[in-house]
């Protein structure tokens, strides 16, 4: 018996040395992150997050490097990068993602979510991660969704109803989507990259722009536009995506952390997120932002039957939306 565990003790530790030695000569992998927002922003700190437990985890061998502040581009141009495999990663708005991969139109249909807290069980449950890997077949291997709040209507004059949008000139993303809610709100839709949108309100191209209060606060856009009306109409998450090129190339076992990482990145940008929606309030209000709280989100609401009978028609979709629906 002492003979029998003691051979199988050293051939333990002759696998372990032999797992070490591999480990070390394993080839390092650097990963290159791109994201839109500057250093400070909820969601570039949780991906920093993500790469430090990933250099943690593998002892330096797999690394992040985050590209913040759209440094590789607009949204738009880095989805095309890594869906060549030339960038590893992309954090962006799922908005951003609607004509490339379809399912993630759901999750930034108007008025879908009922609350944060609805959001954030669905994501987190079988609909969410449906929705991430239904984009496999376009090239991205689907990792996490951070959050992004409600996304809310602001304009030079206060939105009560949709009677007030009406014929307004309002930036939306690059998304077909998009342009189908802003037209179903009565206004002229005009898709253009979030890096244009400051001098499009400040020169009068766009009258109005929608986003959550951070969004409003760190593009600047309070210092243009004073009127923050709470339309609440989407709670389109962020989505932290995968080049599916790139993933073939990984081990499984690497493929296991990188997902591990970025799952555990989401607690901590949900804490970043809480903190800098309070942080930003308060200094958009400094600044003479007036918030319009007293708005009629049932007129909106009632409009976006058009949307719905344009980009949930497919049995896929129908489950999906019921399923989100029916999340408790
Ligand atoms: C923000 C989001 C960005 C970008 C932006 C936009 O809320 O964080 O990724 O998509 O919205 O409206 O373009």
């Amino acid at each position: 018996m002492m003979r029998a565990s003691k051979v199988a003790a050293a051939v333990l530790l002759v696998l372990g040395c032999l797992n070490i030695a591999h480990a070390a000569d394993a080839p390092k992998i650097e990963l290159r992150v791109s994201d839109v927002w500057d250093d400070d922003y909820p969601t570039v700190r949780a991906l920093r997050n993500m790469g430090e437990l990933l250099s943690q985890r593998t002892k330096g061998r797999i690394t992040l490097k985050v590209f913040s502040g759209g440094a590789l581009g607009s949204e738009k141009e880095t989805i095309e990068q890594v869906k060549l495999g030339a960038l590893d990663i992309i954090r962006v708005n799922s908005s951003a993602l609607n004509n490339t991969c379809p399912m993630t139109v759901v999750p930034a249909l108007p008025f879908l979510f009922r609350s944060i807290d609805h959001m954030h069980k669905a994501l987190d449950g079988a609909p969410g991660e449906q929705i991430l890997k239904s984009c496999e077949k376009d090239g991205f291997i689907g990792l996490a969704y951070y959050d992004s709040g409600a996304r809310s209507i602001y304009a030079k004059k206060p939105v009560h109803s949709i009677a007030d949008t009406k014929g307004m000139k309002i930036r939306v993303q690059p998304s077909d989507m998009w342009v189908s809610v802003a037209n179903a709100m009565g206004a002229n839709a005009t898709p253009m990259p979030l890096g244009e949108v400051y001098t499009g309100l400040k020169t009068g191209l766009i009258d109005a722009a929608e986003n959550n209060i951070p969004s409003y606060e760190g593009a600047k856009h309070f210092e243009v536009v004073k009127y923050y009306s709470k339309t609440e109409h989407s709670m389109a998450p962020e989505m932290v995506m995968f080049s599916a090129k790139k993933w073939a190339t990984l081990s499984k076992a690497d493929q296991a952390l990188v997902k591990e990482a970025a799952k555990s990145s989401v607690i901590q940008n949900r804490k970043y997120w809480a903190d800098r929606e309070n942080q930003s309030l308060a200094k958009v209000t400094a600044a003479g932002s007036i918030i319009v709280s007293d708005v009629d989100k049932k007129s909106f609401q009632d409009a976006m039957g058009p949307v719905y009978a344009k980009f949930v028609t497919t049995d896929e979709a129908k489950a999906l939306v019921k399923a989100i629906q029916d999340v408790k």
